[in-house]
């Protein structure tokens, strides 16, 4: 684990309203991830078990975060994070309502995963010692869940890819749009918004190109969403 390399001081008065912000976004995504977990073990029976255990891990990362915030003696802001998901979520129930199973692993299992997984890589270096090894926790369990949506995707890529393309094009912008209206209190807390945007169209790009995307489509895939969003 590498030390912090986090100049500023966690208990001043900006770092904690910028924390209380950004761990309202984590205590919703993780628990709204839980949720996901749980309507997909319904959906997909063979594999309800797992999906139901995937969902458990997605709890416990919720309250982890939560006890990190409290740590602080910051109290998260879950009305701003719920509306900042909530695009996503209704995305996600409407994909469930459809049967839009390949839409449902793509939001949950491809995006909000790519997005734990670039955003709590780039937190590690400036978390306070109370929240760095729970991240480096969480880390692990989120490469799990995104190799899940990773493998059902892959094992039925030619009937899916159009599927995933148009959902694509749907719920990127909405994880662009989130991590946009968080960049100021990135800043504060020490991390980059645009080093993470970037890690995240990699890591995204990465999977794209492992459930069976060539290198061109997975890139204009990301392109094209990140040109309706500019980051500035
Ligand atoms: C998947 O398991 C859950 C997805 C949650 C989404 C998290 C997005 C986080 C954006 C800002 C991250 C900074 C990390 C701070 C940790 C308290
Ligand atoms: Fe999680
Ligand atoms: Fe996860």
């Amino acid at each position: 684990m590498s030390p912090s390399t986090f100049e500023g001081d966690y208990g001043c008065p900006a770092y904690r309203d910028a924390y209380s912000r950004i761990n309202g976004i984590v205590v919703v995504g993780e628990g709204l991830a839980d949720r996901h977990f749980r309507l997909l073990a319904r959906a997909i029976p063979e594999d309800r078990e797992e999906l139901i255990r995937l969902g458990a891990m997605e709890g416990r990362h919720a309250r982890d975060f939560m006890g990190c915030g409290s740590n602080l003696g910051v109290r998260p802001d879950m009305a701003l994070a719920k509306r900042l998901f909530a695009p996503l979520h209704q995305l996600f129930l409407a994909c469930d309502r459809e049967g839009d199973l390949p839409g449902c692993l793509v939001i949950q299992g491809l995006v909000v995963e790519c997005f734990a997984v670039a955003a709590y890589r780039h937190y590690l270096p400036v978390a306070d010692p109370y929240a760095q090894p729970i991240t480096v926790g969480v880390l692990q369990d989120e490469a799990e869940h995104l190799n899940y949506a990773e493998l059902w995707l892959k094992q039925r890529f030619a009937e899916v890819e159009a599927a995933v393309s148009a959902v694509c094009r749907r719920a990127l912008p909405v994880a662009l749009s989130i991590l946009r209206a968080l960049s100021a209190d990135m800043r504060t807390i020490g991390m980059d918004p645009l080093d993470l945007a970037a890690s995240f169209s990699e890591l995204f790009q990465q999977s794209l190109g492992t459930i069976g995307y060539g290198p061109r489509q997975a890139q204009r895939l990301i392109v094209v969403a990140a040109a309706s969003l500019p980051l500035g």
